[in-house]
């Protein structure tokens, strides 16, 4: 089944701090088929609040992986990346929205997602 794929970014939770002083810029930047989107960054903020939606066409959810991954936003040096995780698409097939609350792997935290399948 081929479709598109809402994803709403809602927030994440406990998040590491990475810079001098303990907190973190976070934002997050979802992966699939080599499209990406990102969400603004929330300043010193580990339990950053996004609530921004992104859409992705075309979507094979039998096969479709959606990669999430959070990063802190850097001004000078290179982001630094607080965890990551992917998601499978094949439960979407029942076209009901489905709240995911994905772990952070290579970090600490958790970050949750509204994800909806259209035909
Ligand atoms: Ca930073």
């Amino acid at each position: 089944m081929v479709g598109t794929l809402h994803v709403t970014v809602l927030n994440a939770v406990n998040l590491e701090g990475k810079d001098l002083g303990g907190s973190s810029d976070p934002y997050c930047k979802i992966i699939l088929n080599g499209t990406s989107h990102k969400t603004d960054y929330k300043s010193k903020n580990l339990f950053p609040i996004w609530n921004e939606s992104f859409v992705f066409k075309k979507v094979d959810f039998n096969v479709a992986v959606l990669e999430v991954e959070i990063y802190d936003h850097d001004k000078i040096t290179r982001d630094d990346l607080l965890g990551k995780n992917q998601v499978s698409l094949a439960p979407l097939e029942g076209f009901r929205p489905m709240l995911v609350n994905l772990p952070l792997q290579a970090g600490k935290g958790m970050v949750n997602l509204v994800l909806n399948a259209e035909k």
